[in-house]
């Protein structure tokens, strides 16, 4: 969306540099009107175009685990949903780590995703890291069942966690207050027992354009650009 957004007003702006430079080359106010006009419609057909995660996916493997969690945009922030196998019963960690490497048993994918440089927390905490979505639950069937809503993570801009790794631990998270030396770096949750990559599930073109061209701050661009057409 605000990569959306960006495009359509850089678009914009380059729409009305061509159009005074037009202006002083011909002097021709009719004739200009006429190829903004064209040129804005062409602008707005193209942002619109521009395609926008709608849902992200982790598949989760190892010889005991399995597992499939998926994140979806929907106006109250990304539904996490999804069901894992093969857990010991209990709570365990599940967390976004910063990077897409599952290597050396899940070491590689770094720490907590933290762009704010926060500390680590509960997920309703103001103070948390971007990837700390706190604990799941496995039952004695060693089935944990994830079912999330959550407002920081994202599937675009500075939060966005596709191409990070999703891990879940062997212990609980103890959401910054167990008092520990890593309490507040990674909620003393363990080991890591899986991870999985977050990737695109699935990408629409029509709600991000429908969603931009139903944004404020675009019509005051494009207010502002009529006028500029008209008034020149
Ligand atoms: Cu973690
Ligand atoms: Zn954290």
């Amino acid at each position: 969306m605000k990569r959306l957004g960006g495009i359509t007003y850089k678009l914009l702006s380059l729409l009305m540099l061509y159009g005074s430079h037009h202006l002083k080359k011909t002097g021709c106010y009719s004739c200009l009107r006429t190829t903004m006009l064209r040129l804005l419609i062409s602008t707005v057909l193209l942002a619109s175009a521009y395609a926008a995660v709608e849902q992200a996916v982790v598949v989760l493997k190892t010889d005991t685990i399995d597992g499939r969690v998926t994140f979806t945009s929907t106006a109250d922030g990304i539904k996490v949903e999804g069901t894992i196998n093969g857990l010991p019963a209990g709570k365990h960690g599940f967390h976004i780590h910063e990077k897409g490497d599952l290597d050396n048993a899940c070491a590689a994918a770094g720490g907590h995703f933290n762009p704010t440089k926060k500390d680590h927390g509960a997920p309703a905490d103001e103070n948390r890291h971007v990837g700390d979505l706190g604990n799941i639950v496995a039952d004695d069937k060693s089935v944990a069942t994830v079912d999330i809503l959550d407002k920081v993570i994202a599937l675009d801009g500075d939060n966005c966690i596709i191409g990070r790794a999703l891990v879940i631990h062997a212990g609980e998270d103890d959401l910054g207050l167990g008092g520990f030396d890593d309490s507040k770096t990674t909620g003393h949750a363990g080991a890591r027992l899986v991870c999985g990559v977050v990737g695109i599930a699935n990408e629409t073109t029509s709600t991000s354009a429908s969603r931009d061209l139903t944004s404020t701050g675009f019509y005051i661009w494009l207010l502002a650009v009529m006028y500029f057409v008209n008034h020149i």
